[in-house]
């Protein structure tokens, strides 16, 4: 029997590790030459979603080669306008799309909240099973995007630079924005709840465009729906004690650092950090911190990668509380070999901080 390894949670609970966990926003994906394999095979992204033994390979695909502390349940944030009937598709070489993009208030009031338990179901089928081929080796990650994030796609179409679209009807029209984030949050809640019913050991919130808006408008159109998100969260009782059964919840908002202490005040377990943000300066042993290699750092030499890393576990110092991780997820011409050379660091040199079990 494998080693259970939960140095991932027991950091999410800022208790002491033995050394520092990490694993990689998009670990699993097109910088792996298996992953394109399974993918050409697959026929397109979606059908991969929606088939849990396709789902749970790609899940463990990235563990196999890499030390990684934790697996991420491979799926999409935008499963859920999926589910609501806005028609997600995948062009070849380009990024997601809608069909039916929400263009006014009477697209929002149609759309009707979906049960994870019927239109997700492939989504709970693939944490299940990988829960089942994992047998406790690392813990499982459930995600969803945040409202904000997921309202982009589905009002812009697509991915946006610019998000006029969604800012017009922000400055336009706020209550539709409202009532279009109020059902999102709702559906994401049911959803994460799902995840976590099925076996999901802890929840990850991808806010990836919040850093689009201005302070104001992030408070008020994404950190209010994230923090509804948390509070209906199903998380346990976390006490003084590292328990296994506790689901912590990690909250990223790419962009965000100047935000943290609204983040915090969420009541959630971790933030994620991208790469602007000095880890030296943010509270230690209160919430967990996840981040914040730049991931373009993977394409410097070996005497880099080990440089950025060390220079980032310095920064955070000794004490509990830190998941490494890249600022933003791997980009996809990224060498395999900087990905060993990444773990193999983290893994080694912050055994310098910790002397706790996992
Ligand atoms: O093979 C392919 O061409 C599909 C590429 C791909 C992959 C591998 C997409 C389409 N999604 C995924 C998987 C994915 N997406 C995971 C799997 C688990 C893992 O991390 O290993 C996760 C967690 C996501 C989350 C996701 N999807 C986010 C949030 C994280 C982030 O990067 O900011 C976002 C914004 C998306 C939307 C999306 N789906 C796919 C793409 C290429 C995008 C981004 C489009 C854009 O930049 O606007």
């Amino acid at each position: 029997m494998q080693r259970q390894n939960d140095r991932y949670l027991r950091a999410l609970q800022c208790q002491p590790v033995d050394c520092t966990p990490i694993w990689m926003m998009r670990q699993a994906g097109r910088y792996l030459p298996e992953y394109r394999q399974l993918r050409t095979e697959a026929g397109d992204f979606m059908t991969m979603c929606k088939n849990p033994d396709l789902a749970c390979e790609a899940t463990l695909q990235p563990l196999r080669r890499f030390d990684l502390d934790a697996a991420i349940i491979f799926s999409d944030i935008l499963t859920i306008p999926d589910a609501m009937g806005l028609g997600l598709y995948f062009e070849q070489g380009e990024g997601p799309k809608f069909k039916k993009p929400i263009k006014s208030l009477s697209d929002i009031n149609q759309l009707s909240i979906p049960d994870p338990q019927t239109a997700l179901a492939y989504v709970m089928d693939a944490i299940r099973l990988t829960r089942k081929e994992l047998q406790g080796r690392v813990p499982l990650i459930g995600f969803a995007g945040s409202p904000w994030t997921l309202a982009t796609y589905m009002i812009e179409g697509g991915s946006s630079k610019t998000f006029t679209k969604i800012k017009k009807m922000l400055y336009s029209e706020p209550s539709s924005l409202h009532l279009l984030l109020d059902k999102l949050a709702e559906s994401v809640a049911l959803y994460l709840n799902a995840q976590i019913e099925a076996g999901a050991q802890s929840i990850m919130i991808f806010d990836s465009w919040g850093g689009a808006l201005s302070h104001r408008s992030y408070l008020e159109f994404s950190l209010q729906y994230m923090h509804k998100i948390v509070s209906l969260l199903k998380r346990g009782t976390r006490g003084q004690e590292y328990s296994k059964n506790y689901i912590p919840v990690t909250l990223f908002t790419k962009g965000g650092g100047l935000w943290l202490d609204n983040i915090i005040q969420t009541g959630c377990d971790a933030i994620g950090v991208d790469w602007t943000v000095d880890l030296s300066l943010l509270p230690k042993d209160k919430v967990a911190i996840q981040g914040n290699l730049d991931p373009t750092v993977l394409y410097g030499d070996r005497a880099t990668i080990q440089h950025n890393t060390d220079l980032i576990l310095k920064e955070f110092g000794p004490h509990n509380g830190h998941i490494f991780n890249l600022g933003h997820g791997i980009n996809q011409d990224t060498p395999i070999e900087s990905v060993e050379i990444l773990v193999d660091t983290v893994h080694k040199l912050s055994k310098r901080d910790h002397n706790g079990e996992s």
